[in-house]
């Protein structure tokens, strides 16, 4: 006995050491995909300047996209699988309605160019995360390094959804807590939220901003009166025609820079979450400060991305490479 259990410990402690091994040898690399696919970047790189040139708010949409599948379990796509008889899929959930669906298509043309040149491959993970950080620098955005080996979750429900995402009438609080629970410093949140400089939102979501606002305003008072004005106009009978959108960023819409900061002091900002930010005394300082200089914006921004690249990812047995990035291998009826 004492002899069995003498050999069966340090038999213990190498298939210890040799599994921990494979999980450390399973971490996200660069060259993940250097010999499977070699052509990888240059085919993102072909149909993302294709679909942005043609619809130029596919960049703002996939930023979203990828934001809201990493705060649901996690970037593993789950966010791109669609709904079932029996299963209400994560991107069903009543905040996911404005998903825009150029960002669903810009992958679904990436994951068919990939399963021509290298079937079975690349991970929808991997597809959604470089398709992002190509958009982002397409349009003006900083590089960051998207590290590789993503495997594509098994779940996705919308149930998963409430409490990893939050509304336009959040708080500062409610947001720098969520993000919190992510590993988020205040500073990383403030510079991620600064994907609001491209992209719109839809009336609704600011609506009781600019219309019968209260007894004495019509108007929230921290608005600019003369874009509330503007806004009022631009969102006319909104209820009776839901599709009506503006841009976040009124001064340059479609460029990636540090205009947003700039226009939530003066006023010039959409939702009453974005506003709150310079209302908080722990997140106005970032927004001050990268209202004022781009450069810090820019390499703070870049650096929160790929700390969000790499949220909660699955690899080895704890994912799959899907064949459609919106359906699981083993459709389960
Ligand atoms: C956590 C607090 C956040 C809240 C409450 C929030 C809320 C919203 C809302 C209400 C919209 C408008 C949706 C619509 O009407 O279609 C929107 C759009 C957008 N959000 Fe956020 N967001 C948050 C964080 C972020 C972060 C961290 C990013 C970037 C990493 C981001 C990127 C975007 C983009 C790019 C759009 C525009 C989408 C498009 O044009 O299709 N958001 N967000
Ligand atoms: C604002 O209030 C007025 C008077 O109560 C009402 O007639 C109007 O329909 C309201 N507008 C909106 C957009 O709710
Ligand atoms: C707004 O006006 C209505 C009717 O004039 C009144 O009942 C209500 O108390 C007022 N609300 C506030 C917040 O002053
Ligand atoms: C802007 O930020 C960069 C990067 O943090 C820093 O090196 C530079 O000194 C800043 N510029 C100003 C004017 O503060
Ligand atoms: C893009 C997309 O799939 N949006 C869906 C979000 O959820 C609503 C239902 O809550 C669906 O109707 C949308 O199609």
């Amino acid at each position: 006995m004492a002899m069995i259990r003498a050999v069966a410990l340090p038999l213990f402690i190498i298939v210890f050491i040799l599994s921990s091994l494979t999980q450390f040898e399973s971490k996200l690399t660069t060259k993940y995909y250097q010999n499977t696919c070699p052509q990888l970047e240059k085919i993102i790189r072909d149909i993302v300047t294709m679909k942005q040139m043609t619809n130029p708010t596919t960049a703002a949409a996939t930023l979203r996209l990828f934001f809201h599948d990493c705060m649901v379990d996690g970037c593993d796509a789950s966010v791109l699988i669609t709904s079932t008889p029996s299963n209400k899929a994560e991107r069903d959930h009543d905040l996911n309605l404005s998903l825009a669906g150029d960002s669903f298509d810009v992958i679904v043309r990436a994951k068919t160019a990939l399963e021509l040149a290298c079937p079975g491959i690349v991970s929808c993970a991997d597809i959604l995360a470089l398709t992002t950080r190509d958009l982002l620098t397409m349009v003006g955005g900083p590089f960051y390094t998207v590290r590789l080996g993503r495997k594509d979750g098994f779940i996705s429900q919308a149930s998963r959804v409430d409490g990893n995402l939050l509304e336009s009438s959040a708080t500062a609080s409610q947001q720098i807590d969520l993000l919190a629970s992510k590993g988020f410093s205040v500073q990383e949140f403030v510079a991620l939220l600064g994907g609001h400089t491209i992209g719109f939102s839809h009336c609704k979501e600011f609506a009781k901003r600019i219309f019968n606002y209260s007894n004495t305003s019509q108007n929230d008072p921290t608005l600019n009166l003369v874009f509330a004005k503007s806004l009022r106009i631009a969102c006319a009978n909104y209820d009776k025609n839901p599709n009506m959108a503006v841009f976040f960023d009124v001064i340059s819409p479609g460029k990636f820079d540090n205009m947003y900061y700039q226009n939530i002091p003066r006023g010039l900002t959409l939702l009453q979450s974005d506003q709150s930010l310079v209302q908080d005394p722990r997140s106005k300082p970032f927004v001050l400060k990268y209202a004022s200089n781009q450069t810090a914006f820019f390499n703070d921004f870049a650096h929160a991305m790929e700390k969000l690249s790499v949220l909660q990812i699955k690899t080895g047995h704890n994912g799959e490479v899907r064949r459609r990035c919106d359906s699981f291998n083993n459709i389960k009826v």
